[in-house]
């Protein structure tokens, strides 16, 4: 069996690598990290093919996937985990290059690979889409703008997957995860501000990469007659908030 994992190179796409190739799985890892990646084919040896690729480029994607070959062109399992949330200032406010950035990565990479991969698994009917979205794209938050909103589509977009592949034997399933650390995260969203980023996560007890990994593992191994279309997962320390209401003076 091989499974494709984007955004390998860390976080939950290194934690995935990891899960699948102790299940006994043959992982492609792809990202544009090539350092990254090869300290993980060190790790993990040679059930891990390392596949450098920018998720954001069209060409890029397409001719990586063209360079797979035998038993690692045929993809049994494809996780869109390559994802990035830029800032979190209010719209009227937030930097509109990172508002693009959000939207190629999170929401056009992901339809790149998808529609490279997809056909494959249509004509050989089998195969397992696996989209990594966000609790930030059901329940808003302040400064969750866009990157709320991009998630709101791999989540819809994973939905009407499922609608298209109807009479199929493909699954597709979104993973909705909530506040999770140990990662790159939130390093990238305050942009190497060490302090904004080690205070989200202070004195939380929040989810681990490996919590997202062992629930990608348990999803890929449940019965082929079962699909699990949406898991929203949150640390117990995570809860919603009540609706906002301003008051006058
Ligand atoms: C990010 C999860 O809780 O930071 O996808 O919005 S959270």
């Amino acid at each position: 069996m091989t499974i494709f994992i984007t955004g390998a190179s860390a976080g939950f796409g290194a934690a995935m690598c990891r899960r699948f190739i102790h299940a006994g799985y043959r992982v492609i890892g792809a990202a544009r990290r090539a350092d990254k990646l090869a300290d993980l084919q060190n790790e993990l040896g040679n059930s891990f093919l390392p596949l450098v690729m920018d998720a954001t480029d069209k060409n890029s994607v397409d001719t990586a996937l063209s360079n797979l070959h035998g038993e690692w062109a045929e993809i049994d399992l494809l996780v869109n985990n390559a994802g990035l949330a830029l800032g979190l200032a209010p719209s009227q406010e937030a930097d509109f290059a990172d508002w693009e950035t959000m939207i190629h990565t999170n929401i056009l990479g992901l339809v790149y690979i998808t529609r490279q991969i997809l056909p494959r698994m249509v004509a050989r009917n089998a195969g397992y889409i696996i989209n990594i979205g966000s609790i930030a794209g059901t329940w808003p938050y302040r400064g969750g703008n866009v990157y709320g909103a991009s998630k709101a589509f791999v989540r819809q977009f994973s939905l009407n997957l499922r609608t298209d592949l109807a009479g199929t034997k493909i699954r597709v399933s979104n993973i909705e995860p909530g506040l999770c650390g140990d990662t790159e995260f939130s390093q990238i969203r305050f942009k190497g501000n060490t302090e904004q980023a080690a205070a989200v996560y202070q004195n939380v007890d929040y989810l681990r990469p490996e919590d997202i990994a062992d629930t990608a593992l348990w999803l890929y191994q449940t019965p082929p007659h079962m699909n699990v279309n949406t898991i929203e997962i949150m640390p117990v320390a995570q809860s919603y908030a009540g609706m906002n209401v301003c008051r006058n003076e």
